[in-house]
């Protein structure tokens, strides 16, 4: 299903004065509005294709209906929620769950509703139909040369994928690792990964990278080969200056200072970008921003703060992805909140004065930096964002626009109440 512009219209028409209200209060007290706007604009969060239907737990899975049962209508819903909000442009593929059938319809599809291909996604951690040999224990790191063999000519087909797609990057996460003492020789696993990461890494076009992404566990519980953001950096320099480090918020041991990680990857040229989600416990797949909000703003200011050290462009020059699939939201809804909640995020870290930071730690003024800090991220920037989105002919409030036009029943009578996504 489409969304028309002159609905958008209709539906800003609306909100227009209340939300014209909110945005002069703020404009006059932001000196710099207009230029967080600008940036605003130019932010996409790339939409992973496996966060379109409804997630599942090992428990179970209860689908809403209205699910995308193919390439086409995955897109298509990417490009719905890119039609509202203005900064989903872009789509993220897991092959083999989407692997294109015609290339060029794809791509003409994607342009048609404004998208771009991110990075590609390979997948080793699970066994396919029809697969050969099975990754059980493991893939680039198993003691089996041929299964080694299958992982690294999966990552070279998916290279492939993406070339055709005119993606710019591979992303890799590997499942590896044991759940048992004794189980594994750590070195031997390091050093078979390494030279599969390597053939992988020759393969590259010039202008693409590799993106290593890192996970504390699971699915294995007593080891991970590539584990944590340090393992990630070491493969990285050995790999050489196209792969960097991929940090997923959930990946993390519970309470690990992930600003401070972000800051120090972004110094060593090593950061590849981010999978947004939030978490209480571990990889828990929760719509970004909804239990560690502050957690976010404090680690888009260590990414600004970076990237601008760094003379890098916000937009494009790092990786920018939800990675998310959980099981009681509608996940459109679900992904329009997260994508809020990063802009949220962005435009507090764009608003925080950083002179007055600076000189606050240059003084070792402690109280001084929280209250820069927190007064920044209590600064209502909401209408600041909406107006971003407004400029860009986005919807003023993405949310209740498709709760209005009730998107989800059109979904279901259009693909019926029992299509499951692919992947999940
Ligand atoms: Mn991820």
């Amino acid at each position: 299903m489409k969304i028309s512009i002159d609905s958008i219209q209709q539906h800003n028409e609306k909100l227009l004065s209340v939300h014209q209200r909110k945005f002069d209060f703020i404009k006059a007290e932001v000196t710099k509005a207009e230029s967080i706007i600008q940036k605003l604009m130019e932010f996409n969060v790339a939409i992973p294709s496996w966060a379109l239907g409804t997630g599942a737990t090992r428990f179970g899975r209860f689908s809403r209906g209205g699910e995308p049962g193919n390439l086409e209508e995955k897109l298509d819903d990417v490009g719905l929620l890119h039609a509202l909000n203005k900064s989903s442009g872009a789509i993220s593929l897991h092959i083999p769950w989407d692997i294109p059938k015609d290339y060029n319809a794809i791509k003409q599809q994607a342009g048609s509703l404004g998208l771009r291909f991110d990075a590609v996604n390979s997948n080793t951690f699970q066994d396919q139909p029809g697969q050969k040999l099975s990754y059980k224990f493991g893939s680039l790191q198993n003691v089996d040369k041929n299964i080694r063999r299958q992982a690294i000519d999966h990552n070279l087909e998916v290279i492939k994928h993406g070339i055709e797609l005119g993606s710019k990057a591979l992303t890799v996460w590997l499942s590896d690792g044991s759940s048992f003492p004794g189980q594994l020789n750590f070195r031997n696993a390091f050093q078979h990964t390494l030279e599969g990461l390597n053939e992988i890494y020759a393969s590259l076009p010039d202008d693409w990278k590799l993106f290593l992404e890192y996970k504390a566990f699971e699915p294995n519980f007593y080891s991970m080969t590539v584990g944590d953001w340090g393992q990630s950096l070491l493969y990285a320099n050995k790999l050489g200056p196209k792969a960097y480090t991929l940090v997923d918020l959930g990946h993390h041991l519970p309470n690990a200072n992930i600003e401070q990680i972000v800051a120090l990857l972004l110094m060593e040229g090593k950061l590849a970008g981010f999978h947004f989600n939030d978490s209480k416990y571990g990889d828990d797949d929760l719509t970004v921003g909804s239990i560690k909000p502050y957690q976010l703003f404090l680690i888009f200011n260590e990414l600004v703060d970076g990237m601008d050290t760094r003379g890098l462009n916000h937009a494009n020059d790092l990786g920018w992805m939800i990675d998310a699939s959980h099981n009681v939201k509608d996940p459109l809804e679900d992904l329009l909140q997260s994508v809020e909640s990063i802009m949220l995020a962005y435009a507090h870290a764009l608003l925080l004065d950083r002179t007055k930071l600076n000189a606050a730690q240059a003084s070792n003024d402690v109280v001084g930096a929280q209250e820069i800090l927190q007064n920044t991220f209590r600064t209502d920037v909401r209408s600041i964002v909406a107006e971003a989105r407004l400029r860009s002919g986005g919807a003023l409030d993405p949310i209740s626009y498709y709760r209005d036009m009730d998107i989800r029943k059109a979904l279901i009578i259009e693909r019926g109440t029992k299509n499951i996504a692919t992947g999940l």
